[in-house]
């Protein structure tokens, strides 16, 4: 998983509103220009100019860093679809196109004052200009404070969100609360999710990658869907955006043992929904628990607990991907590639997952750079600028 930039980490962060950080950075900076000249009054005019200059570049620099997150490079469809699902359409882009305009205004007021200053004479004419720029310099900001919070909310969000790499195949793990869908994730994957007796222990999406033998499949954790049409959570809404927008296949997973206290019936509904409303979806449903219950089944049987079923599920998987051309067989492939999975799957009895936070990844700073996993928030590493 790729790292986030570590630039952003400059960005001014206080209790008070956004503009607050900003303008007293700004009016700091400014307050330090020692201007340069053979008589006072030509120092009284450079200092007033550079005051000028300095405070609008530097509230300007503030701007782009807290747009920068969502422009280099632009957020990927899927972050995207992440964002709009939990902050509304056009939330983000509405934001960002409101700081633009300030900085634009911004500009034009430097302009301004500063041909103003050319009319101005004596250090009281000098100083009442600098003054007025100032307080419309402070307005333009503190009208724009909710949209920089707006976004720095958007960034935090998005920095607890996994990055997926747009060109790796997902496979999205998905269905009711409780039926095991994390225990499978971290049978199949690197990824080592929460796992408990109660629905809703995931409420974030996290990823996992699975070795199938070719480039890297991207296996995604979902919090459960209760089916539920216009009265989702936000844990669910972030697990149906990841279905609709993430998946290359998703997997879903029915409990049929009445274990995790949802109904084969009410799981079937929503595998039935989602069939309906995402038609061109490749999705494969799977029993899980199969250790619980005996005698056939109408779907393939997994244990999370035992590997039954798991690497048979990974040629199903892998044979759903081989649409996309350059898989070879999947018995070859395992033949050729032995996994710790694999090994795992195949042990009498295996450990139950642990009991660890999933782990979470970055955006990548660069779109198709190598991936790296994030060793810490990037919250943590943000200062409070100058
Ligand atoms: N016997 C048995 N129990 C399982 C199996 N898979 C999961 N469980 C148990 O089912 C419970 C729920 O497992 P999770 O993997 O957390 O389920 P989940 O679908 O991720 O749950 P949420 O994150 O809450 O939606 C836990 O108590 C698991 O130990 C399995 O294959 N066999
Ligand atoms: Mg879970």
């Amino acid at each position: 998983m790729a790292q986030r930039p570590v630039r952003r980490s400059r960005r001014v962060e206080t209790r008070d509103p956004a503009s607050v950080g900003i303008l007293d950075v700004a009016f700091h900076r400014a307050s330090l220009v020692t201007p340069h000249g053979a008589t006072k009054a030509e120092r009284d005019r450079l200092r007033a100019r550079l005051k000028i200059v300095r405070s609008s570049a530097t509230v300007l620099r503030h701007l782009r860093l807290e747009a920068r997150p969502f422009t280099v490079p632009p957020l990927s469809d899927f972050d995207r679809a992440l964002v709009a699902a939990r902050f509304g359409d056009g939330t983000l882009e509405r934001s960002l196109a409101r700081l633009r305009r300030a900085e634009e205004r911004i500009r034009g007021l430097a302009r301004e004052a500063e041909r103003s200053l050319g009319r101005a004479s004596g250090p009281d004419a000098l100083g009442d200009e600098v003054r007025a720029f100032y307080g419309r310099l402070s307005s333009f900001v503190r009208e724009i404070d909710r949209d920089i919070e707006r976004l720095r909310a958007i960034d935090r969000f998005l920095d607890e969100r996994p990055h997926l790499e747009p060109g790796s195949p997902t496979l999205v793990v998905a269905g009711f609360p409780n039926v095991g869908k994390s225990s499978l994730v971290a049978r199949l994957s690197s990824a080592r999710p929460k796992v408990a007796d109660y629905p809703f222990t995931t409420l974030s999406i996290a990823v996992g990658h699975a070795d199938l033998g070719f480039d890297r499949l991207q296996v995604l954790d979902t919090p459960g869907v209760l089916g539920r049409p216009g009265r989702s959570n936000d844990a669910e809404t972030e697990a149906t955006t990841a279905v609709r927008h993430g998946a290359t296949v998703v997997l879903f997973v029915i409990d049929p043992t009445g274990a995790s206290g949802y109904s084969v019936p009410e799981q079937e509904a929503l595998l039935a929904r989602w069939h309906e409303e995402f038609p061109d979806l490749a999705i494969l449903a799977v029993d899980s628990k199969s250790d619980l219950v005996r005698g056939p089944g109408e779907r393939p049987r997994v244990s999370a607990v035992t590997g039954e079923g798991i690497d048979a599920l990974r040629i199903r998987v892998r044979d759903m991907l081989r649409p996309r051309g350059e898989l070879p067989p999947m018995e070859e492939a395992l033949e050729e590639t032995p996994t710790a999975d694999r090994a795992a799957a195949e042990a009498p009895e295996p450990e139950p997952p642990e009991e660890a936070s999933v782990p979470t990844a970055r955006r990548s700073p660069r779109r198709g750079s190598g991936t790296a996993r994030r060793s810490t928030p990037r919250t943590a590493s943000r200062s409070r600028a100058e």
